[in-house]
């Protein structure tokens, strides 16, 4: 089934025109309304009636995270706040959060997009669907949530936790359409068996998934536990949330909603555009978003992008799974999480080397961070009792910096290993 299959199916040369039709009135909206991008175009020399075919994107600005959060809370805004009928905000705490706004409006295509791509996992109104994601500031609850209403599907908005009741609610209600993180997914299915639920106690037909990295092997894992088959979700804050490009039938690429999003893929140290099937970074453009329109984001997500036809039938373009980022960030837990944090907290403690180590497990399938940190020599030759109290408030300056507990393990001085380079300080052991 397709949701609207006058768009989804749209010739590729129709999608082109209409991208730019869509491209050039975002360019003139925003030049005219936001500041920061009136301050961009000017420096670049560069107006709105410049750009003439999709290509001439190429001359615009490129933004980034910091430049968006430099306009924190509402600068990005490109109408009066009093059209902004929602925000959310990025999961990270590095500083300020960037904000989303939306209007009225941009709910509707929010729906829009997530109805499309919830009815390519097979949801119908006949179903129910369970979302596990996090209603809040947080994309994931609500983004999901409007297109299950959208296509008019019974919502369970159980939200994240409480992981038995989650189960019992599954098997009581008959929850048919699962939406988790993949490692919450891993989780639960792990706590059913621990109950003793069996698949056979379920009624699911199909799993979406997405929010943070993942690999094949932990689809076919979820597959295999719930006896279902599970489809990609991707999305930003920055952009929408989810629903910036979902995976069909075919589990083979998410098709990017191309005519809200236009898609490119840039060489990270170069930023020149890069060809079909190419791996690079993904940058994104917003073509119909009011509240806030973003020009050329640069997400830091590698994927590469493929114009082949898709036998679901569907015409727009695939990215392929994301399968890894341009910068440091680690997603623990679903929250956004940089090593240059965790060295801020570091920093304002004394007796501390500046030598540390972050290492990322998923034991049980939920994600752990362990800090290893290197003492003084005078601290390491302190009492334990006292060891014991720094470890502690490290923990704290941690979780005040970014927002979940870690682990601290001290360790001697000198004991961490010294890189010759570039230092390593994350050991990602989930095998993302
Ligand atoms: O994670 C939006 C979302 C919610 C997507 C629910 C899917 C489902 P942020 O918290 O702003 O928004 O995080 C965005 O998460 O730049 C990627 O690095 C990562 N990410 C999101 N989806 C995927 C995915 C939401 N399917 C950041 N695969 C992005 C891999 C993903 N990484």
């Amino acid at each position: 089934m397709i949701w609207n299959e006058e768009i989804e199916c749209m010739p590729p040369d129709e999608m082109k025109k209409l991208q730019l039709k869509r491209l050039q009135d975002t360019v003139k909206r925003a030049y005219e309304n936001v500041p920061y991008y009136k301050k961009r175009f000017d420096e670049e020399g560069i107006k709105p009636e410049d750009i003439k075919t999709l290509d001439d994107i190429q001359k615009l600005p490129l933004t980034t995270k910091d430049d968006l959060r430099a306009a924190y809370p509402f600068g990005m805004f490109a109408v009066p706040r009093r059209e902004i009928v929602e925000v959310h905000t990025s999961s990270g705490t590095t500083g300020k959060p960037t904000v989303s706004g939306y209007t009225r409006e941009d709910i509707k295509i929010w729906s829009e997009v997530m109805a499309r791509g919830l009815t390519m996992f097979g949801l119908t109104e006949d179903d129910i669907i369970q979302n596990t994601h996090g209603y809040g500031l947080f994309t994931g609850g609500f983004g999901v949530h409007y297109g299950a209403q959208n296509i008019g599907a019974t919502v369970i908005p159980i939200s994240t936790g409480q992981t038995r009741r989650q189960i019992e609610i599954m098997k009581d209600f008959g929850t048919t359409v699962l939406i988790v993180t993949p490692s919450y997914g891993l989780y639960l299915a792990e706590v059913v068996e621990d109950e003793g639920f069996t698949k056979e106690d379920l009624s699911l037909k199909s799993i979406g998934f997405g929010a943070e990295m993942w690999t094949e092997e932990m689809r076919q894992e979820l597959q295999k536990r719930f006896d279902a088959p599970a489809y990609n979700i991707y999305g930003l804050t920055e952009i929408m949330g989810p629903g910036i490009a979902l995976e069909c039938s075919e589990q083979d690429g998410l098709h990017v909603m191309e005519d809200h999003f236009y898609p490119e893929i840039i060489d990270s140290e170069t930023t020149e555009v890069l060809g079909d099937g190419e791996k690079g970074e993904l940058v994104l453009t917003t073509l119909t978003r009011h509240g806030m329109p973003i020009i050329r984001f640069r997400t830091k997500d590698v994927t590469s992008l493929k114009s082949e036809t898709c036998p679901c039938g569907r015409s727009h373009r695939k990215i392929d799974r994301i399968t890894g980022r341009t910068d440091d960030m680690l997603k623990i837990r679903g929250v956004a999480v940089f090593p240059s944090q965790i060295e801020k907290a570091l920093l304002k403690m004394d007796g501390i080397e500046p030598h540390y180590q972050i290492i990322a497990t998923r034991p049980q399938h939920l994600d752990e961070l362990e800090v290893r940190v290197e003492t003084s020599p005078q601290l390491f030759s302190d009492e334990v009792k006292e060891l014991v109290g720094i470890k502690k408030k490290i923990e704290d300056l941690i979780h005040n910096e970014i927002g979940l507990r870690v682990q601290v393990t001290l360790v001697e001085p000198k004991t961490l290993p010294r890189s010759e380079g570039k230092a390593v300080r994350v050991i990602d052991k989930r095998e993302l």
